[in-house]
């Protein structure tokens, strides 16, 4: 569901060189009719932005590690280019590299307090307000510099923190994700399992209505419906603002279809072309997608092999 805003269809382009390209203008020209094939079957436009400007895609040639995390791997590797997905400066890796578990973040201590909070006004001093800021700031939702020994104190900061987040009191949200977590589990060598409030986790899972803070508002009802970042980022966000259902009609949006969705990104996998897929890239009300498809097994094998 990453994708460049709607508003934003003429993108510029800049060469960046870490290692020069032998011959500049072969490569400029193989990447403007590039770009040309696809301006002519998408409303995008394509202009390579004059020097010293800002541009929306950057290309360049590198050799090895060039500072992006992910280093190329020589001549016969299997890396040949990698590309980033949209947008607004804030791009993401496709591939990771696996590790021993993944942990999924347990909200409930803190979702208690925050429940205590909805009877706190701005100004209050209250007792344990201290732990509700710590886990807000591990995940950068408060941020107040005056405030670095994360006091009692009832602030600006973290009312506004705590109008962009929410998570959602059900029983039956937390268990769709637990499910959309074993189809994974089960198609996979990952293990997810909740974190302990004061553990770090890999994957935070979060429900927001509109402007969140990470360049990507959520837009009302309809439309947007989620969004997750490619590995290692870990970060699961879902519009607070659509009708969600763990037992949907026609009006409702299946959660546990989509978490299972939106975990494929959190995972690395990126759209797939097969409708059927989970993977695929739109899914209508009402609609539920609750298995792993071939396509989508394979999918997450090709990228995790054995
Ligand atoms: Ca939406
Ligand atoms: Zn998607
Ligand atoms: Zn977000």
């Amino acid at each position: 569901m990453l994708r460049w805003p709607s508003s934003k269809y003429q993108l510029t382009y800049m060469f960046r060189s870490g290692v020069q390209n032998p011959n500049e203008a072969d490569m400029r020209s193989a990447c403007s009719q590039a770009f040309q094939r696809w301006a002519s079957v998408s409303q995008f436009t394509f202009q390579e932005a004059p020097t010293g400007s800002r541009a929306d895609i950057l290309i360049g040639f590198y050799r090895g590690d060039h500072g992006d995390g992910d280093a190329f791997d020589g001549p016969l590797g299997k890396v040949l280019a990698r590309a980033f997905y949209p947008q607004d400066g804030r791009f993401h890796m496709m591939q990771m590299r696996i590790g021993a578990s993944r942990i999924l973040k347990s909200e409930d201590q803190t979702l208690k307090s925050l429940q205590i909070l909805e009877e706190v006004h701005k100004g209050q001093t209250i007792a344990g307000l201290n732990k509700v800021k710590k886990y807000l700031n591990k995940f950068g939702f408060y941020a107040n510099p005056n405030d670095s020994n994360l006091t009692d104190d009832f602030d600006d900061h973290l009312e506004s923190a705590l109008k962009t987040s929410s998570v959602p009191d059900d029983q039956d949200f937390r268990s769709a994700f637990a499910q959309a977590f074993q189809s994974w589990e089960g198609a996979s060598q990952f293990k997810f399992k909740e974190a302990s409030a004061d553990e770090k986790a890999n994957i935070v899972i979060w429900f927001y209505s509109g402007d969140h803070g990470d360049g990507l508002p959520f837009d009302g009802p309809g439309r947007v419906l989620a969004h997750s970042f490619f590995p290692q980022d870990g970060r699961s966000h879902y519009d607070a603002d659509e009708s969600w259902s763990t037992n949907p009609d026609m009006n409702h949006m299946d959660l546990e279809s989509v978490a299972l969705h939106e975990l494929g990104h959190v995972l690395g996998l990126a759209h797939s072309q097969d409708p059927n897929a989970v993977m695929h890239s739109g899914i209508a009300a009402g609609t539920i997608k609750r298995d792993l498809t071939q396509d989508d097994i394979e999918g997450i094998q090709a990228l995790y092999p054995n």
